[in-house]
């Protein structure tokens, strides 16, 4: 028998398991569809990365308590909790949503949201609207959630580790990448300073912490058949963190012209249509819930987050291309020059960013 499904198997499936096929297109995770008879639901399995998630146990556990409130919360507001969150499914017969095989390797089962897609990119300023009220309402329904998470992934937004790991990196120059990328190097450390001083005021408590999502990207969402935001999906990265990161990294996805891979730097852009789109979607969902400090550094997120990717991305390069799952050699440089032409347009247009935030506030 095909070793995904009796791993599904092991899982509390109400259905007969017809067959478990690989399905989307994350970089971190291995996801598979378990495919039942119809009248059945079908399942997502999914191989969670070992080498990002140091502890799946404590993961999961976090799943466990955003779902239950997200569930509870979205039921209280008269939605549907089965399609607008996620649900895991536990081993038969325990309340322990993992398993571990022979080999070390952690498994978890949630159920496939039926006639929900997804995307990779915006195609419509209706979309980023979408979106931007899918993960306002997401941040909505969190407000009253006050247990606190496990850091999963510890300083995984903390630009002063990220900056520990980059000279690091640059320092062991593992694959002697390092003098092929001069020029992309000098992108990170000329902005150095600008983006230590805002990771500064996160620190020094200028902004509340929140329970956060922190990998907004488009893909990360599913949308209804009409495409209206139904459910935030790959809750993996959930932690206590600033509401930047929750807005700049769906910035960086949603408002890019291009593919977040682009060969071609022409095709890449900050769309000032999606921008407002977006930010009007989210703040029309929790922009009251929101400190003036936070909505006057609103547009800077999107630049924060996006330098940060550029930095991972070329980070990976010179590391070797170790973190993220490649499609060819050099993926890690292309997609490296691709966010920084995002960057650069964000920083060209920051003017106009900051006029969209405040005209969206009144
Ligand atoms: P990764 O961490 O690798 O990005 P995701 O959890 O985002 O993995 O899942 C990858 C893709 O699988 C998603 O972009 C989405 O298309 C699909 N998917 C994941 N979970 C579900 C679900 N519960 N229902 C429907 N599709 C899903
Ligand atoms: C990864 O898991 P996925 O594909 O949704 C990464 C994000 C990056 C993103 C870039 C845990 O997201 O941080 O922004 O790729 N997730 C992790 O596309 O590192
Ligand atoms: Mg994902």
């Amino acid at each position: 028998m095909n070793r995904h499904i009796e791993i599904a198997k092991l899982f509390d499936i109400p259905c007969e398991i017809v067959d478990v096929k690989p399905m989307g297109e994350g970089f971190i995770n291995d996801t598979l569809l378990i495919e039942t008879p119809e009248g059945c639901s079908n399942y997502i399995l999914q191989r969670k990365n070992r080498k990002v998630f140091p502890d799946v146990p404590a993961m999961m556990e976090n799943i466990r308590c955003v779902t239950a409130h997200l569930k509870r919360t979205v039921a209280e507001n008269g939605g549907n909790a089965d399609k607008e969150v996620l649900t895991q499914i536990p081993l038969r017969g325990t309340d322990t949503l993992y398993h571990v095989d022979e080999n070390g390797e952690y498994w978890t089962v949630c159920k496939f949201i039926e006639g929900s897609v997804t995307h990779d990119r915006v195609t419509s300023a209706e979309l980023a609207f979408e979106g931007g009220r899918g993960i306002g309402r997401f941040h909505k329904l969190l407000g009253g959630f006050n247990k606190p998470l496990h850091e999963t992934i510890p300083g995984f937004h903390n630009l002063r580790l990220r900056f520990e790991q980059w000279d690091e990196a640059l320092a062991n120059d593992v694959a002697g990448r390092k003098a092929s990328v001069a020029e992309e190097i000098g992108w990170i450390e000329e902005r150095r300073n600008e983006i230590m001083a805002f990771q500064q005021m996160i620190e020094t408590g200028v902004f509340p912490v929140r329970v956060t999502h922190n990998d907004t990207k488009i893909s990360n969402i599913l949308f209804d058949s009409e495409n209206k935001a139904l459910c935030v999906i790959d809750l993996d990265t959930m932690m206590s963190a600033s509401i930047f990161n929750d807005f700049g990294d769906a910035i960086r996805s949603y408002t890019n012209t291009g593919a977040e891979d682009d060969a071609d730097l022409n095709r890449v852009s900050c769309s000032l249509e999606y921008f407002e789109a977006y930010t009007r979607g989210f703040l029309s969902e929790c922009g009251d819930m929101l400190t003036p400090q936070e909505l006057e550094w609103l547009p800077f997120a999107g630049r924060f987050i996006t330098f940060e990717q550029v930095l991972r991305f070329l980070m990976d390069y010179l590391n070797g291309d170790t973190y993220y799952k490649i499609a060819y050699p050099h993926h890690n440089l292309v997609r490296t020059r691709a966010q920084f032409a995002l960057l650069r347009s964000q920083e060209l247009q920051y003017e106009r960013l900051k006029s969209i935030v405040a005209t969206c506030r009144q």
